[in-house]
């Protein structure tokens, strides 16, 4: 094999083993990062990345892998998808930063156009541009605070929002997010979730059980009129792929309604087609106040978002956002690209297809496998949660067995969950079916293997 392969959508669309896991060239690269790269910093899988494209990443050693991660659903468009690499490389041999905040350009004005129009509500709306999902998350904070004049942030059990320090704060899980980094930030309220799985009442009287028990928790706790956002995953991401029952989301948004509070939804991991829709909160036709985004949004190349209604974005003065990089012009470029492709290839149907090939096989897996206690997800955030058979017991360590037994067979696949006990599945939105259903076989002998 070449030993710079290209990668993008013309990648072999193949599952080549050519060496073991991890092959001879990234165990040299393995022993270099730990004397050079800080611990802090771990890694799923232990092979170094030569290219990627469409449904595979190809290691140093010239292994091809299936993708059932997409970075933690980034690429959703595929790595160095075609738009993509073109409007990068254009723009990037025409200028790489001026900081808009200095002297603007076009792209950046031009995501925010797309983002306009893209996210929920069709109310006069703007955006305004980060770097990272968490920089995203304090700015839609930051808004709300200075929309509202007050100071209270509702967040959820299972939560994951980044890991800046007021990110930590909203995150809900210790290890490894939040241990030993405190103090955190003050004014983060947090409230159980509606969590049908694990909801006491059963999953039928989950969504209004919930929504009582928060009203009255905001209203006995915190007070309405302190609160200025609340803020939540219209489908949990790193806390287990957990999808709210009916009636949730819409509950929420309109007792946040009621009481003059903004209603955020952190759509970082299940934005942009992900989950079937543009969005998950438009699955029910949730319109939130502010909207954050950012991994799908620029097929790999970092950017983030706030969108909201136009009142509320411009409730704050001029000059108080920013940031150097923020909507880097290189990064808008991508984003372009990536936009351009969901629109062209409609992949929120892509997402409904990967559903409906995936969706049954993990019913099926369920019905043979006690240790998988449910399955859940939407379009290609699908997930199974592990336990031991007839309990509610979390089984971290069948979850880690069978990803594992995935990566030693040429699949990536992540784990989530706040017992760490949920496989999550997130192919790029181009993925081949040949791929899809591969690596499928793959889950079901590493189940079978159990
Ligand atoms: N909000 C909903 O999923 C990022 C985290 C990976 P950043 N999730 C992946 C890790 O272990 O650090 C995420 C998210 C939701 C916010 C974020 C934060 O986005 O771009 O990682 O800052």
């Amino acid at each position: 094999m070449n030993s710079t392969p290209q990668g993008g959508p013309s990648l072999p669309q193949q599952r080549k083993l050519v060496t073991e896991i991890p092959g001879p060239k990234s165990r040299e690269l393995l022993e270099r990062r730990q004397r050079s790269v800080a611990r802090g910093l771990s890694h799923v899988l232990p092979v170094f990345v030569a290219a990627a494209g469409g449904g595979v990443v190809v290691d140093v050693d010239g292994n091809s892998l299936i993708d059932f991660g997409s970075g933690i659903a980034v690429t959703t468009v595929g790595n160095s998808a075609d738009l993509v690499v073109d409007r990068v490389t254009e723009q990037v041999s025409q200028f790489t930063h001026t900081c808009f905040m200095v002297a603007p350009y076009a792209g950046y004005v031009e995501v925010c156009e797309q983002l306009n129009k893209l996210t929920p509500g069709d109310h006069d709306k703007r955006s305004a541009l980060f770097n990272s999902g968490a920089e995203a998350v304090e700015n839609a904070v930051k808004i709300a605070r200075h929309a509202t004049g007050r100071d209270a942030v509702v967040v959820f059990d299972h939560a994951y929002h980044g890991r800046t320090n007021l990110t930590m704060a909203m995150t809900a899980k210790n290890m490894p997010y939040k241990e030993g980094f405190g103090p955190f930030a003050g004014e983060v309220y947090r409230m159980p979730m509606a969590y049908p799985f694990r909801w006491p009442g059963g999953p039928d009287k989950c969504a209004a059980e919930a929504l009582d028990v928060i009203t009255g928790l905001i209203h006995a706790q915190v007070g309405e009129e302190n609160v200025a956002a609340v803020v939540i995953e219209p489908i949990q991401g790193e806390g287990g792929f957990i999808v709210p029952p009916d009636g949730f989301l819409p509950g929420l948004a309109t007792f946040c309604r009621a009481n003059g509070i903004l209603f955020i939804a952190d759509e970082i991991q299940s934005g942009f087609c992900r989950t079937g829709d543009w969005f998950a909160c438009d699955h029910e036709h949730v319109v939130p106040d502010l909207v954050t985004t950012a991994k799908g949004i620029a097929g790999g190349l970092p950017l983030a978002g706030v969108t909201g209604r136009a009142e509320m974005m411009d409730a704050v003065h001029p000059g108080g956002l920013g940031g150097t990089y923020g909507g880097n012009p290189v990064a808008c470029a991508a984003a372009l690209g990536a936009i351009d492709t969901m629109l062209k290839e409609d992949l929120p149907a892509g997402a409904r297809v990967i559903e409906t090939l995936m969706l049954p096989r993990l019913q099926a897996l369920a019905a043979t496998h006690p240790v998988i206690g449910d399955v859940r997800g939407r379009g290609a955030m699908l997930a199974v949660e592990l336990i031991r058979p007839g309990t509610l017991e979390p089984d971290a360590a069948a979850a880690a067995k069978v990803a594992k037994a995935c990566h030693s067979e040429g699949m990536i696949t992540l784990t989530c969950g706040t017992y760490g006990n949920v496989l999550r599945f997130l192919p790029p939105l181009v993925i081949s079916q040949a791929l899809l259903d591969e690596g499928m076989c793959i889950l079901e002998d590493a189940f079978a293997r159990l």
